[in-house]
């Protein structure tokens, strides 16, 4: 018993070194994908266009590895700290829904509470199975990246977020993420692509309540932030070291939530593009 949490916590140890990935001023892609560690990665994609159901395949072919949804529910229902006499957590709101609704007024407060929950989530220990798989993958669905270099972004070249604000953040991101430089490392994105037409009818589709005043208009920003930052490798980032990350691109634009096939295409180019990182 002794023995074995030993061994468990001398290879925590070796991971937690493995992965010490100074991401401020590396090099190069070589140093940040230096060692032997779990190899991380971030899907990444337009609203409504397949992530989660991506997801959902991935932990099917792949049960060994460790599969981080976004914290969609955590946005849609605030908690009070602490709890009430009678035992329940008063609700205080649903913060997706109020950014939607007002914009300018809870743009900047959803930022802070979406950053938290992501580092939060890409912070977390490293779980016993990683610990001891033999190649430990962990997939994340989206991440504190995407949340700047996506959505605030965009958000501030919309109006919804104030000179003084987006200013704000980039300090206090970029801040945090020089600390926490060493823990937060993604070795590889897998950039799920589709245009914000099939992206608008998925998301009708699935009909989430808080969505439902999104217009093409918004999905097209939301397309080209991703395509600037993945693609063209346009977008302003403000660590040089995450331009060299690598970017795996399926298009998605084709319905594969019922296509065997094409799932197990997918499937096989992830299990590929993983192996070279
Ligand atoms: N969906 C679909 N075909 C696909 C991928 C997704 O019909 O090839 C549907 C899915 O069932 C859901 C909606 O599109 O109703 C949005 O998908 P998901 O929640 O996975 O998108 P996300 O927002 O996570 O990217
Ligand atoms: O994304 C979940 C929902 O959350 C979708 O409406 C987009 C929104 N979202 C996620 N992150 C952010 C940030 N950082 N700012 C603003 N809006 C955000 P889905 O693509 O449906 O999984
Ligand atoms: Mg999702």
């Amino acid at each position: 018993m002794a023995a074995g949490r030993f061994f468990l916590n001398s290879l925590r140890a070796r991971f937690s070194s493995m992965t010490m990935n100074p991401l401020e001023g590396a090099p190069s892609s070589r140093a940040l994908h230096a060692g032997r560690g779990p190899r991380r990665l971030s899907i990444e994609g337009n609203i409504a266009v397949g992530k989660s159901t991506f997801v959902k395949l991935l932990t099917k072919t792949y049960p060994e590895w460790h599969i981080a949804t976004e914290p969609v529910a955590t946005w849609q229902n605030i908690q009070a700290a602490g709890t009430q006499k009678d035992g329940t957590t008063p609700n205080l709101g649903n913060l997706l829904d109020m950014m939607y609704r007002e914009p300018m007024r809870w743009s900047y407060t959803f930022q802070t509470f979406s950053f938290m929950s992501r580092l939060k989530v890409q912070l977390e220990p490293f779980p016993e199975k990683l610990l001891q798989a033999k190649k430990p993958i962990q997939i994340f669905e989206r991440s504190v990246y995407s949340d700047r270099y996506i959505f605030a972004k965009n958000l501030f070249e919309n109006g919804s977020l104030s000179d003084v604000e987006w200013h704000i953040y980039q300090d206090w991101h970029s801040f945090l993420l020089r600390e926490f430089a060493s823990r937060l490392s993604i070795h590889g994105f897998i950039y799920l692509q589709a245009s914000p037409q099939v992206c608008l009818k998925r998301l009708y589709q699935r009909a989430r309540e808080e969505e439902k005043g999104i217009e093409l208009a918004y999905l097209e920003q939301l397309h080209s932030q991703h395509e600037d930052w993945l693609i063209h490798k346009t977008t302003k980032l403000h660590l040089e070291a995450l331009l060299n990350i690598p970017v795996l691109v399926l298009n998605v634009n084709d319905d594969f939530s019922k296509e065997v096939t094409k799932q197990e295409e997918f499937m096989r180019k992830v299990k590929t593009f993983i192996k070279n990182l």
